[in-house]
């Protein structure tokens, strides 16, 4: 059995395992410097309605976690690889083995790394206990081939996803379990990856790249993987410790006055990541799978559960400085207490001379915009307010006041065709919408500060609302089938916050 590649290792002067293990943190009792092996930072988590547990915190500081590759096995213009889901164990606590689940044995699983017109064949084998899909959140394929949870993969069985990476689709993206209800505990215990799309003319294609590939973590007192709460089951999971490539808070070095490309993603069931870098600039160039028009320079950037983006960052010009990234308070409306700051990363300058900066290009590859003047198409509905009262919480969280139901079309449209939708959160906590298969493009916001916001006329698949906000979103998709639509805080989807979109051809 292959342990998790990415466990942080016990660092010089850093805390004996006993030690991390007899500090418990409970749930329950804020914990403002007391979680914090290190650092201090950690979070926790109020699972209020549960017997007190008493959670235990990864330590901090290991070396710079680099993600293992997905083995290409095929030549140029292919890509074709093997990808498993099963059990397995991963040592976030030195000496102790926590059981996961993992694609090829590591969580995060193995970066998918191709290129733009790549034929993509991944032979997928199911060792779980369950079914399970895998969904490969953003891009264009084809609907038979996007892990629905209508087609799901039972266990001990194989099936190949195969596609085509269309030209224009560079971006990042990454790939999850989509199966029916089971999403959530799939994706908490281990089960998420990214995925880059490259272009062979990426005007950023020199920079060096860095992928920060967020989750996060809630271990119990035996240091397993603790199960959700009625609490995340209503709100949406928030671990109490937030893991970078699966190491906890890691650090690295870095030439002073480099410029790197940093791919980021939120791969958290619940958390929602309000970013803000130390230390140096941050230009937005990307969010989600798509190049805005151009660089962007943003004093903090939001990434809601499911979303990316693409930072360009610059170390200080001297050395001993540090970029520190790190996460900060956010309200998303929900009935937890807000998640305290975070520190995710700390990158210190080295001895090095100071590089040259280097100059961004001004225009980067957005896609092209979609059509104005479209009619309505749609008005959609988001709601946690619904008057379901089972005990999976089945109703409270709907579409149009409807839980999901996989036989029911809730949408229908042609393929290749233009539409405008509107999208209204009439619920009280924030929601992120996704919606499979496209990037669309968010045109207008009743949010008063959109016309300073990135996303403002930028292509996403996946776009938060605060609770009362209304948006207008333009959408094409190209292939016809039957697509998911959801809110991607994982336990409202599982409860019913999905519908079906059915392409015409
Ligand atoms: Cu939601």
């Amino acid at each position: 059995m292959k342990k998790l590649k990415d466990a942080p290792p016990p660092i010089p002067g850093g805390e004996p395992a006993d030690a991390v293990r007899r500090r418990l943190v409970f749930a329950g009792i804020a914990t403002a410097g007391l979680a914090g092996c290190g650092g201090g930072s950690s979070g926790t988590h109020m699972a209020a309605e549960s017997p007190p547990a008493p959670n235990v915190t990864a330590p901090t500081g290991s070396g710079w976690p680099s993600l293992p590759m997905l083995q290409n096995t095929s030549g140029p213009g292919q890509f074709s690889a093997a990808l498993t889901a099963s059990p397995t164990t991963a040592n976030f606590l030195p000496g102790i083995a926590t059981q996961i689940l993992a694609y090829n044995g590591t969580t995060p699983g193995p970066m998918i790394d191709a290129y733009e017109g790549d034929a993509v064949r991944i032979r997928f084998t199911n060792r779980l206990d369950q079914d399970t899909t895998v969904h490969w959140h953003g891009l264009p394929v084809p609907a038979s081939e996007d892990g629905n949870p209508m087609n799901p993969v039972a266990p001990g069985t194989s099936r190949d996803y195969a596609y085509t990476l269309p030209i224009g689709s560079a971006g990042t993206y990454w790939y999850h379990p989509h199966p029916h209800e089971t999403t959530p505990e799939q994706v908490y215990r281990g089960l998420a990856g990214i995925f880059i799309v490259r272009s062979r003319t990426d005007p950023l294609a020199t920079l060096p790249e860095r992928l920060v590939v967020i989750t996060d973590l809630r271990l119990d007192a035996t240091g397993q993987i603790a199960a959700n709460t009625a609490t995340d089951l209503a709100n949406g999971r928030e671990g109490d410790q937030v893991l970078v490539n699966g190491a906890h808070q890691p650090v690295d070095t870095i030439a002073p006055g480099a410029t790197e490309r940093w791919r980021v993603l939120d791969a958290t069931n619940g958390r929602y990541l309000r970013l803000v870098l130390d230390g140096g600039p941050m230009w937005v160039v990307a969010l989600d799978g798509c190049s805005l028009p151009g660089p962007m320079a943003v004093s903090e950037l939001l990434l809601a559960p499911g979303q990316r983006a693409e930072v360009v960052v610059r170390a200080p010009v001297t050395s001993g400085q540090k970029l520190v990234l790190r996460t900060i308070a956010y309200n998303r409306g929900a009935m937890v207490p807000i998640a305290p700051p975070v520190k995710l990363l700390e990158i210190t300058t080295t001895q090095a001379a100071a590089l040259a900066p280097i100059t961004l290009p001004a225009s980067l590859p957005a896609p092209p915009p979609l059509p104005m003047n479209l009619a309505t198409a749609q008005t959609v509905v988001l709601s946690d307010m619904g008057m379901g009262m089972g005990a999976s919480g089945t109703g409270r969280f709907t579409i149009n006041g409807k839980s999901f139901d996989p036989t029911r079309d809730d949408i229908t449209m042609k393929a290749g065709v233009p539409e405008e939708w509107i999208v209204r959160n009439a619920g009280m906590m924030d929601h992120p919408l996704h919606i499979h298969g496209t990037s669309f493009q968010l045109v207008a916001s009743t949010r008063a500060n959109i016309a300073s916001d990135p996303r403002l006329n930028a292509f996403m698949d996946t776009v938060n609302l605060i609770s009362g906000e209304q948006i207008r979103i333009r959408l094409r998709i190209d292939t016809p089938g039957r697509r998911m639509f959801h809110c991607h805080i994982l336990e409202h989807e599982a409860q019913g916050m999905m519908g079906v979109i059915n392409i015409a051809a």
